[in-house]
């Protein structure tokens, strides 16, 4: 019903608009995409239009009336049936499409919502009364959902005889993806993986594999033509149930997500695409009237996609290098041959974690089969297609038990919350309501009593006796923490910038910068603090201890409202490569700042004077354009610190120029939400790439011992030992299991 009454709404709003044709497979055009067409007549008379438009009259497909007998429709399609009467034949005049719409190229959304949540008014308020929309498609059936299509342009056509036809483009396409409830599981998910994913195989079958990502890649996949889905528009209901947060979780990383109404949940905001209408109508204006945003989208979704690629393609690898481990054919594209540990070595920690993953979700469609499943799809079907699941549901098989028992997961809590409300119904009896009240007050009244005292915040619990922090925190203070790797050259940039010998440089045996020291900057207004931190991978600390550390001094800052001025982040330039502990430094340093800091953020690149000539230039354009490229679209900047006074006073003078910030993302987690150290953004990422550290360490040790012999027994003594502190340090960051229920049940925010 939704459906028609939708086609029929869409229909009256449209006074102009044509009779749409049914046909769900018009004739390829033999045109481009551009239209030529003719002012649209006013009036009906023939007299009245142009004699260019008398071609209007003879087209046989989107110009014309529907026919009510099928003999009659199969005529139509004949193109001597041009040859009636145009009198007899005169159609409504075609919508004149806006420049805009005839550049917009094709926007493909999909359309998720929970049960009872209306999708259909999404795709109702998008297209009617939208000046850019020329033509609205019936809805249609397809494998994803209902589809409906719409075009903002006409296509022209000519057909044997010369004689031109106006098709529509079809360029908008709305999916409304099945509707779910609670009980749905983790089978949802994964079907809308695969329906997400399936232009991804499209795009990179007629790709090169050997190509790696780069920008001419990135702009030719995310051009107003390319197949990918533009973006999945999420309809949240009030509160958002685990599931919503699941899902967000899943298909966050593969398609930018648009949350409808915009998620209060900030935590989530990093998934999501950095388009966030307010409403359906500041969407409508996004998606139709600012090729800003569209170009956004692609290129958001475009990224997703490369990054799928990325880790389609290491999988692969790991497959082939398991099949054929003296592998002469497979080499990398300098000619070497693939070598497992150089890889591991270049993707950890980021990447591997998402290799790691679909490794174990054992769906792996390896490349030769993959090559061969999809090659008819994209020689013969350009159309979409679901990629089917291969998840294998065999009942001994241990991931279907795991996926059984998580399907239970469901109806678990449904009945829980059952048997609490059959709790509350007993309760309405009066004297098992004053009971309850009265054991309910005494209880508050205990744990007020015992929260008088003074409530004592997790990270607080973190504190210890050596930590050094300012001596008299003051509201006014800004703070600037220097944040990079060890030897990046903090300490060196603090000096110079203060004009003495005051942080110590260069690695003594104590690593002087383990501790987090603070330096006050001169300024007349209020007092400047520098945070000297550590970086991760300190050759004496773990990182366990650093995060710690450093999340400790910026929780403290906080809770004495001191304010962020900015944050800066070193990096040498002299690194050829974002490998191992510079990939590590900087996936940290974004789960501890945040999306919301980058405005704050200024990334800078030191030590100029080792490198020559173009080299730092263009080493410099790759942060910018691959590796820092997210956060600088946010609103960072980048410096080069040249090892003297004043570029370290331009960087700080920069800052202090920015609108300060309250708190950073762990400092809110910590402070304002009182998470775990080991629940935040920071500590789960670092949890993640201890463990990834942790499997290669094991398979080296497997190696030593094969080996044998003396000379590897040392090597073997030390390996064990990093296992031991990487467990501990793993050990460190698990959520304790009541904390993690009480979060499943939704008491602690997650
Ligand atoms: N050539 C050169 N060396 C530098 C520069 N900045 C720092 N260094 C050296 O790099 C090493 C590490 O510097 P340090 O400031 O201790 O780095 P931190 O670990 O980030 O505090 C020291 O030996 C410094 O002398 C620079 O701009 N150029
Ligand atoms: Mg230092």
């Amino acid at each position: 019903m939704d459906s028609i009454s939708t086609s029929a709404s869409t229909l009256r709003s449209f006074p102009q608009l044509l009779p749409i044709n049914s046909d769900p497979s018009p004739s390829e055009p033999s045109s481009p995409r551009s239209s030529h067409l003719p002012s649209s007549p006013s009036s009906d008379s023939v007299s009245s239009l142009p004699s260019v438009s008398s071609s209007f009259f003879f087209s046989s497909a989107a110009a014309s009336p529907p026919h009510p007998h099928p003999e009659a429709e199969q005529i139509a399609k004949d193109s001597t049936h041009g040859l009636v009467i145009p009198s007899l034949t005169l159609p409504t005049a075609l919508r004149i499409p806006t420049p805009y719409g005839q550049t917009l190229g094709d926007l493909k959304l999909l359309v998720l919502g929970s049960k009872d949540i209306g999708k259909g008014f999404v795709s109702r308020l998008l297209l009617e009364q939208n000046e850019e929309v020329v033509e609205v498609g019936p809805w249609e059936d397809s494998a994803a959902g209902r589809v409906i299509r719409a075009s903002t342009d006409w296509l022209e056509h000519r057909d044997a005889h010369g004689l031109e036809s106006f098709e529509p483009t079809r360029n908008v396409e709305i999916v409304e993806l099945p509707e779910y409830d609670s009980t749905s599981n983790v089978h949802l998910i994964s079907t809308l993986k695969s329906i997400v994913q399936s232009p991804f195989y499209t795009v990179s079958n007629v790709l090169d594999p050997a190509h790696r990502p780069s920008s001419v890649l990135a702009g030719l996949v995310s051009s107003p033509l390319t197949p990918l889905y533009t973006a999945l528009i999420f309809l949240s209901p009030s509160s958002s149930s685990v599931l919503d947060n699941l899902i967000i979780d899943a298909l966050g990383p593969q398609i930018p997500i648009i949350v409808l109404p915009r998620l209060v949940d900030a935590s989530q905001n990093a998934k999501l695409s950095s388009f966030r209408p307010s409403s359906i109508i500041a969407l409508r204006a996004g998606l139709f009237h600012s090729p800003e945003t569209i170009s956004v989208l692609r290129s958001e979704a475009t990224d997703r996609f490369l990054r799928w690629r990325e880790v389609e393609k290491s999988v692969d690898d790991i497959h082939m290098s398991q099949r054929n481990d003296t592998s002469h054919h497979h080499r990398d594209p300098d000619g070497k041959p693939w070598s497992k540990a150089k890889w591991e070595a270049e993707w950890l920690p980021s990447l591997s974690q998402d290799v790691a993953k679909r490794l174990r979700e054992g769906t792996i469609t390896e490349r030769g089969t993959r090559r061969l499943k999809h090659y008819d799809h994209v020689r013969f079907d350009d159309s979409p297609r679901i990629c089917m699941n291969n998840t294998r549901y065999d009942p001994l098989y241990f991931p279907s038990l795991v996926m059984f028992s998580m399907s239970l997961l469901g109806p678990l809590r449904a009945r829980m919350r059952r048997t609490l409300s059959r709790i509350f119904e007993i309760a309405s009896d009066t004297h098992v309501r004053v009971a309850v009240i009265g054991g309910f007050c005494i209880g508050v009244g205990l744990s007020t009593m015992k929260r008088l005292g003074k409530k004592t915040n997790q990270w607080e619990k973190e504190q210890k006796a050596d930590d050094i922090f300012v001596d008299n925190p003051q509201e006014g203070d800004l703070v600037i923490p220097i944040m990079g790797p060890s030897g990046a050259g903090k300490s060196t940039f603090i000096n110079i910038l203060l004009g003495e010998e005051r942080a110590s440089v260069g690695h003594d045996l104590k690593s002087h910068t383990a501790q987090i020291h603070h330096y006050i900057f001169p300024d007349p207004h209020r007092r400047v603090v520098l945070v000297d931190t550590p970086g991760f991978d300190d050759t004496n600390i773990d990182d366990r201890e650093i995060l710690r550390r450093i999340a400790v001094w910026l929780a403290r800052s906080y809770n004495a409202e001191m304010k962020l001025a900015g944050v800066i982040y070193l990096h040498e330039i002299t690194q050829t490569r974002m490998l191992g502990t510079a990939r590590k430094n900087l996936d940290l340093f974004y789960k501890l700042c945040g999306p919301n800091a980058a405005k704050n953020i200024v990334l800078t690149t030191t030590k100029w004077d080792e490198v020559v000539g173009e080299v730092g230039v263009r080493r410099e354009m790759q942060l910018r354009e691959e590796h820092w490229k997210d956060i600088i679209a946010r609103g960072s900047t980048m410096a080069r610190f040249e090892r003297t006074r004043v570029s370290a006073q331009a960087i700080i003078k920069s800052i202090l120029a920015r609108e300060a910030i309250n708190a950073v993302q762990i400092q809110s987690e910590l402070v304002d939400i009182d998470k775990l150290l080991a629940e935040t953004a920071a500590g789960q990422t670092l949890r993640y790439s201890l463990k990834d550290l942790l499997e290669v360490q094991k398979r080296m040790a497997a190696q030593l011992k094969v080996k044998g012999g003396e000379e590897v027994r040392d090597q073997i003594i030390e390996n064990d030992n990093r296992i031991r502190a990487l467990l501990a340090q793993i050990k460190a960051l698990d959520i304790p299991l009541p904390r993690k229920f009480m979060r499943w049940l939704g008491f602690v925010k997650a």
